[in-house]
């Protein structure tokens, strides 16, 4: 799907908008720092980065944003996430594959929207300790990373001033790998709505390569569909990624998350990657330089570095 000479472009997302904790939108830019850019060189992409989005004008604009219901800065997330959905989908209209560095993951409602714009038969690989499936009803943090998926749906109440997202990801479009903090509302909706979902139970009980090869074949059954890879670092064990917002206990360990991406590179198939919620404020030096670290290993493992 992505012409030669393969163009990656990083659209680097500080916000932090969709949780309450400050910080997770220095993410990228210390992954930037770290020097992700010549390390998806060294793999032989053309890399494109004008800068990282900017969206204070976006805050600057908004003299209040009191809660809808629940959800709390929705007017924010709703025009920040709509403006990464434009970039991303720009970038994809160009032939470039885009790179979207959170921030939060309410973002993933603007990447994964910019996907289906250009390529409306894409598919989702979401890893993550949560589902970020809660609707306005179900919610109960108001927190609008826990809810981006519901958005894509187009499942829950509808908030006008989200109209601008549309429903154009189907229930059985999306597979989740990772899972192990879903609230008692999310598991309804994922039953509900037959939504395959590989926890941290089936990680266990099948090995990750069995995992992911299940849920390429519910998503991708034919491996002729484009894959949009959205990556919350709290995938991955709190040992390996302590730096984010909701750490969970017994999430995956360092291989098994690089595994993912390498699995997902290696279809061909990957046309848009996310890698969210790293907080560079949450720890001490030490601990944030390992997440930080890990993020940009996780972006090159889904953009080809191979160990051997
Ligand atoms: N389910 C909880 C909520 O809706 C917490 C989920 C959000 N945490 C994340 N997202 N980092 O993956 O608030
Ligand atoms: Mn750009
Ligand atoms: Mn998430
Ligand atoms: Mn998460």
């Amino acid at each position: 799907f992505i012409p030669e000479p393969k163009t990656a472009a990083i659209v680097g997302c500080p916000f932090s908008g969709g949780q309450p904790k400050a910080g997770v939108d220095e993410g990228p830019i210390r992954i930037v720092e770290a020097g992700i850019i010549p390390q998806l060189e060294d793999l032989g992409w053309k890399v494109k980065f004008d800068g990282h989005h900017e969206f204070e004008n976006i805050s600057a604009s908004l003299t209040s944003d009191p809660p809808i219901g629940k959800l709390k800065n929705p007017r924010l997330v709703s025009q920040v996430t709509e403006a990464v959905a434009k970039a991303v989908g720009a970038h994809a209209q160009n032939g470039e594959l885009p790179v979207t560095i959170g921030g939060d993951h309410s973002l993933a409602m603007g990447t994964i929207s910019g996907t289906l714009s250009h390529y409306p038969n894409a598919c989702v690989v979401w890893v993550d300790a949560h589902a970020d499936i809660n609707t306005v009803e179900t919610t109960d943090s108001g927190n609008i990373h826990g809810m981006p998926v519901s958005f894509l749906l187009g499942i829950g109440s509808k908030v006008p001033e989200f109209s601008w997202v549309k429903p154009l990801l189907k229930p059985d479009s999306i597979v989740y790998i990772g899972l192990r903090d879903v609230d008692a509302g999310e598991k309804q909706i994922l039953r509900e709505h037959n939504i395959k979902a590989f926890s941290m139970h089936e990680v266990d009980r099948y090995g990750i390569g069995k995992v992911v090869e299940m849920a390429l074949d519910h998503v991708n059954p034919k491996r002729d569909r484009p894959i949009h890879l959205s990556f919350d670092v709290d995938a991955l064990d709190p040992s390996v990624a302590p730096s984010t917002g909701t750490p969970v206990r017994g999430g995956l360990t360092f291989r098994e998350g690089h595994y993912i991406c390498e699995a997902v590179y290696e279809t061909g198939l990957l046309v848009a990657l996310d890698l969210m919620e790293v907080n560079p404020s949450l720890k001490d030096p030490v601990d944030v330089e390992q997440t930080v670290a890990v993020g940009c290993s996780l972006l090159r493992s889904a953009l080809g570095e191979t160990l051997l």
